[in-house]
């Protein structure tokens, strides 16, 4: 491990999303300092709102420090002695297809290779599958379907090239922050380029629109089948590149005619005839174009055919392989791509090898010296976790996430996993709500501690590098791995005591047998000695002899790693989502991400200042749609579907079509009350990829009408009994409840003191009449803790008695105007906030734009400082301007 001397500055890589970007830290008398890496070819010293603020996720509070088997604190030899013995008595018993591994896109890609290799080498069976399956495994389908590789052909420097950028399904601004800013600043550059964004829902991401097609959920495959179909009729495929590097060109064409002309297309897609005819019209005239896809695509029932359909147009107008060209499946997670590189899904084997080449197996089998290896692919993660939930797998191993949250049927998950013989966990955290389900618990070493590579969207290998020791016991993931490898048995096949062992293990298989058949090669690594490998440079795979400085771009020659070295369009029949409304269910529901949380919170929801966005979990309604299912903006509601409920608070706005709802995925049961969006979700899934189809079920809605509502602030954190719904948020000096109850306490005084705990000077309000309770309490003049109940959600604003968590001793002025809730004079009350970094709220710039008649968002920026940090909320300060 290199706990590099304090003080250097230390090259890492931000541990969140797949753009992957730079980072250094420095440290400094109380903690660290981050700065973005202004020669990382991935941000160029940008970083969006969630890097930004890295420095301040990286205290110990609710860490997993040791290892804990069946609740007690255990040593490390007895909790891997533990899983060696459980897992080998199973396998005994049941065979190796009765124990598994669910792993992660946020393991490094040495804990992914060695996680690998034990399970499909040596275990031998192919049940170790990867939270990718719910992210990426549709475009890796894809691509192997198309490219005869799993790989994608762009690079960043591709989407600043182009002349017109398409983003399908891809919440670009919030979910890849970084790659939206490069864009924007590419099209400042180049005013003539066009951006076109395909999502059911307007987002931040339009913002950068000259087109928004809001399609209806899942017609994307419509609209790709038809644009083929126009480029045909207007003659505008490119015939001499489909002659010499596309098969499969007839048969595609033919079931795009289906699709029929504009007014079909429109009619399906349910958009305007203007805008599909100005959307195939620019496609058709630019040459220079880049399709961005993300989870809008992958994450369906026919996520695969979609892609393909997607990848067919790039193919029959040669838009591959040239500057400024190609389709881009952005990546999710920080080694989403690395686990694709060590085969990390159940499908795949390992280097780009696959189960179903019996040459591959061989040639892996022989690499690993692994007689016993898995012949045959494993569960795919529903499937696997259906099978534990049937007793086939009795015996689990889950590293680096959090499925009790974020598989679909999220309630059968977690039954499945209680249910479970024996379940293991690795993270670095200790309470999430599936370490709550965990028998034993591994304490892995979080960002800063490890040492490894990552992959980004573009290829781009760099290393994430250590600067911190260890929090408490806590190992690499490698290492609690191949500990378990070795008492399994196979001490000298998992020998490793570095992270570059591995790596050049890694890299040489990439390399071996390999005679240019196999995409993925890095073989230039194998022999890298430990000191280059700490100094490695970020490098964008392939990186071998033909290319030892890596290659930016793929398919340049035209070549694609198929049989017949030609690309393959798929004919495609288009389908709409598995599962439709129905009077019982008549809305779709729509999830996905918002801008300053990752995930499950686990490390985001530490973090006060991006907690104050979205301080509870939220459902996104259209206003026509309220106004008929009775639905007050702010008010409660709860969402239903076949497989689950949950509670969270009401928007209304005209950003959802009508009929569509959207939820964040990212409220788990540390933070909120019954706010899993995943317990509502089908377990429908892609029958080519297994990807589940996560943003169209069919749910209903409808209000709640709890018998009271408040909100707390308190100085310390509490704890709520008989709520009915409770959302937490951490906000530094701050803890905010928002909360609602079927039950009304006999007297709302004994209420609050008993859940504070305090009695000395209290002010209370109470109006029996109205169901309104208020209550401060302060302590040597010290703000300590404010109770409001009301009888519905007309609650008024906390941003004001928030504020004053950050004073020491209250004025009098402030005192007197505890219960009011607002300032002596005037409304101090900031509005939601926009601005994370500099904590500038929606009223403020309103207000700003306002007095000052600001026209532009430098402007806003000059006056109230908001958008003057990372840049994450620009799309919205425009929005609020044009509002304005
Ligand atoms: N802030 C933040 N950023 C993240 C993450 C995070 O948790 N937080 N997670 C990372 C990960 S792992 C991933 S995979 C990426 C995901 O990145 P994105 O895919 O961009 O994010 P999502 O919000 O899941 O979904 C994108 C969009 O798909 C749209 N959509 C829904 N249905 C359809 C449809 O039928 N057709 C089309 N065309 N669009 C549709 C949704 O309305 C949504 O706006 O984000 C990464 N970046
Ligand atoms: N409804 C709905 N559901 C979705 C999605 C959606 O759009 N809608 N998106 C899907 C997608 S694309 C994704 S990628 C998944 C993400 O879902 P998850 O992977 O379940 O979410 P995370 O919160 O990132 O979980 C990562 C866990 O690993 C821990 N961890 C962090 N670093 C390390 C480490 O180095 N080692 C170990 N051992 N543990 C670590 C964290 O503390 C956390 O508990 O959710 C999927 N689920
Ligand atoms: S865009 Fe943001 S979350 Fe993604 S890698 Fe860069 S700083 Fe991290
Ligand atoms: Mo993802």
């Amino acid at each position: 491990m290199s706990a590099t001397t304090p003080s250097t500055p230390i090259h890492t890589i931000c541990p969140y999303c797949g753009v992957g970007c730079g980072v250094i830290m420095t440290r400094i008398t109380k903690g660290y300092q981050l700065k973005a890496d202004n020669q990382h070819p991935a941000n160029f010293g940008k970083l969006c709102s969630k890097g930004a603020a890295l420095a301040e996720t990286l205290d110990d509070g609710d860490r997993l420090l040791y290892p804990i088997t069946k609740g007690k604190r255990a040593t490390w030899d007895a909790a891997l002695s533990e899983v060696t013995h459980t897992f080998q008595r199973i396998i005994a018993e049941h065979g190796p297809d009765a124990v598994a591994f669910y792993v992660s896109g946020q393991l490094l890609t040495e804990d992914y290779y060695v996680a690998n290799k034990l399970m499909k080498g040596f275990i031998g069976s192919g049940n170790i599958d990867t939270n990718s399956r719910l992210c990426m495994s549709t475009a890796v389908a894809a691509h192997k379907r198309a490219f005869g590789a799993d790989a994608v052909p762009v690079s960043y420097e591709d989407m600043e090239a182009a002349d017109l950028v398409v983003l399908i399904g891809s919440n670009y601004a919030w979910a890849h922050p970084v790659l939206y800013q490069r864009l924007m600043a590419a099209r400042k550059m180049r005013p003539g380029m066009r951006v076109v964004v395909i999502d059911p829902r307007r987002t931040a991401t339009c913002d950068i629109a000259d087109l928004h097609l809001a399609i209806s959920p899942g017609s994307d495959g419509f609209l790709f089948n038809g644009l083929l179909n126009y480029l045909r009729r207007e003659d505008a495929l490119n015939l001499s590149y489909i002659e010499a590097h596309v098969e499969g060109f007839s048969a595609a064409l033919h079931t795009a005619r289906l699709a029929g002309s504009i007014p079909e297309v429109a009619l399906n897609c349910g958009v305007p005839e203007a805008q599909i005819s100005e959307f195939f019209h620019l496609f058709l005239r630019t040459e220079r174009t880049v399709s961005i896809f993300s989870q809008g695509i992958n994450q369906s029932s026919s996520g695969v055919d979609k892609a393909n359909a997607l990848i067919n147009l790039h193919l029959a107008t040669g838009r591959i392989g040239k500057p400024g060209m190609g389709p881009f499946s952005v990546t999710g997670q920080p080694n989403a791509m690395g686990g694709r590189e060590v085969g990390g899904l159940a499908n795949q084997l390992a280097a780009h090898m696959d189960f179903t080449d019996p040459g591959h197996i061989d040639t892996v089998s022989r690499f690993w010296n692994a007689p016993h290896i898995a012949q045959k692919p494993g569960l795919k993660a529903v499937e696997m976790f259906q099978a534990i939930a049937d007793g086939k797998i009795r015996a689990v191993w889950i590293m680096g996430t959090n499925p009790a949250v974020s598989l679909p049927d999220a309630d059968r998950v977690r039954q499945a996993l209680q249910a479970c013989e024996c379940v293991v966990v690795s993270d670095c955290v200790r309470h999430t709500d599936t370490t709550a389900c965990a028998d034993i618990l591994l304490p892995a070493m979080g960002w800063g501690e490890k040492d490894g590579t990552v992959t980004n969207s573009e290829r781009r290998i760099s290393r994430q590098r250590a600067f911190l020791p260890p929090a408490g016991e806590a190992q690499p993931d490698w290492w609690i791995i191949t500990q378990v490898a070795q008492r399994m048995g196979w001490a000298a096949e998992f020998s490793y005591t570095r992270a570059a062992q591995i790596f050049r293990e890694h890299a040489s298989l990439s390399g071996f047998e390999n005679l240019t058949q196999r995409a993925f090669d890095i073989s230039a690594f194998a022999d890298l000695s430990d000191n280059d490998y700490e100094t490695l440079q970020p490098v964008q795979w392939p990186v071998n002899a033909a290319h030892p400085q890596g290659s930016q771009r793929l398919f340049t020659d035209g070549k694609f790693f198929t049989p017949s070295g030609k690309a393959q369009m798929w004919p495609i029949t288009p389908r709409m989502p598995a599962q439709t409304t129905d009077a019982e269910f008549p809305f779709v529901l729509n999830t996905g991400r918002i801008r300053d949380q990752w995930h499950t919170m686990t490390r985001t929801g530490k973090v006060p200042r991006l907690n104050t966005h979205y301080p509870e979990p939220f459902i996104e309604i259209h206003v026509t749609d309220a106004l008929v299912h009775h639905l007050a903006n702010g008010s409660l509601a709860e969402l239903r579907s076949r497989h689950g409920k949950m509670l969270a608070r009401v928007q209304i706005n005209e950003d959802q079509r009508p009929g569509s709802l959207f939820v964040p995925m990212h409220w788990s049961d540390v933070f909120a009350q019954a706010a899993r969006v995943d317990a509502l979700v089908a377990p429908i899934t892609d029958p080519i990829s297994g990807q589940p189809e996560s943003k169209h079920t069919p749910v209903c809605i409808t209000p709640l009408h709890p018998t009271w509502q408040g909100f707390v602030l308190s100085r310390t954190a509490l704890h709520f009994d008989d709520t009915r719904y409770c959302a937490a948020a951490c906000c530094g000096t701050y803890w905010r409840y928002e909360l609602a109850g079927d039950h009304r306490p006999s007297v709302w005084s004994d209420w609050a003191h008993d859940i504070l705990g305090l009695s000395a000077d209290w002010s209370e309000y109470r109006d029996d009449a109205s169901g309104r309770y208020r209550a401060a309490c302060l302590v040597d003049g010290q703000l300590q803790a404010v109770f409001f109940v009301a009888a519905d959600h007309h609650l008024p604003a906390r941003e004001w008695l928030a504020s004053l968590f950050k004073s020491g001793q209250l004025t009098a002025s402030e005192r007197t105007h505890l219960l009011s809730a607002r300032p002596a004079r005037g409304s101090a009350d900031p509005g939601r906030i926009i601005c994370a970094c500099h904590g500038v709220g929606e009223k403020t710039i309103l207000n700003a734009i306002h007095q000052n008649k600001l026209t532009s968002i430098e402007a806003i920026g000059l006056r109230t400082q908001a958008g003057t940090g990372c840049g994450s909320c620009v799309a919205e300060l425009r929005r609020i301007l044009e509002r304005a």
